[in-house]
């Protein structure tokens, strides 16, 4: 599965690039933006805005040459944040994609990948990251929880995605600021727009709200925001549409 392949890369890069190295990296880079401060607002709808270039369900959906003008782009068009995929099996990502995002731009930038031990934690901020997305159903709720406090612990922040009433409440429980409904199952790739409507109200209005995938027309992020999305997360769209700016714009109007 995408974990077990995801932990497999990152054995490799461990086998090149000790801890201890990893460490140093990470510490000497300059700090994780404030990126509840850069949510916080919520006169509007936020947009995190994704650097994918292919997909498991959907296979290649762009050549993406230079993500770092993509990324400059998606600034430009009024993205609050870059999240940039960086599994590379299915994906076709890396953190080579995060670290071009991150010397780019000065939005925060979030690292989307299937994190289950410290060292891809580590690596997230090293590259740069600000925020890192957890996956509730791909990790125990001990692993969840200290995945939690070792990016808390690096200064970065975590996205802590559900895709149920269950996974939202082990969440919560651990105290997550930011709390993602991702639209797609990840284990069977079928798209429920309305889970994320089903799900909000058990989300705190202190919370972050963020409705992942499925937004492909302006229309769409407006029914997330009507469901009472703070954020909405746009991967597919942005990529396959020519103008990423205009599309933004438009999403954003
Ligand atoms: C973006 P879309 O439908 O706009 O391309 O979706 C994003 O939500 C999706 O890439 C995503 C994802 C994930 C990918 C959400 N959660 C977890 C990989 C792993």
């Amino acid at each position: 599965d995408l974990v077990a392949g995801a932990l497999a890369d990152a054995a490799v890069r461990r086998s090149l690039r000790s801890l201890a190295d990893l460490e140093a990296e990470a510490t000497n880079r300059a700090p994780a933006l404030d990126v509840l401060g850069a949510l916080a607002p919520r006169d509007t709808v936020h947009i995190i805005a994704e650097i994918k270039r292919a997909s498991p369900s959907r296979g290649a959906l762009a050549e993406i040459a230079d993500p770092a003008s993509l990324a400059e782009a998606y600034h430009l068009g009024g993205a609050s944040a870059i999240s940039v995929l960086t599994e590379g099996r299915k994906f076709g990502g890396s953190l080579e994609d995060l670290e071009a995002v991150r010397a780019a731009t000065s939005l925060p930038v979030l690292r989307k990948d299937f994190i289950a031990e410290p060292y891809q934690v580590l690596e997230a901020r090293a590259a740069g990251a600000d925020l890192v997305l957890l996956i509730v159903a791909a990790l125990d709720q001990p692993t969840l929880s200290s995945l939690i406090r070792l990016i808390n612990e690096l200064g970065m922040t975590p996205l802590v995605e559900a895709h149920s009433a269950d996974e939202v409440d082990r969440a919560l429980d651990l105290g997550a600021d930011i709390v993602g409904v991702n639209a797609r199952d990840l284990s069977t790739f079928e798209l429920d727009q309305n889970l994320f409507g089903s799900l909000a109200d058990m989300i705190p209005s202190g919370v972050i709200r963020v409705a992942e995938s499925a937004v492909k027309h302006p229309a769409d992020v407006a029914h997330y925001r009507r469901a009472g999305a703070d954020v909405v997360l746009v991967g597919e769209a942005l990529v396959t549409h020519g103008d990423p700016v205009q599309t933004l714009r438009e999403f954003l109007a």
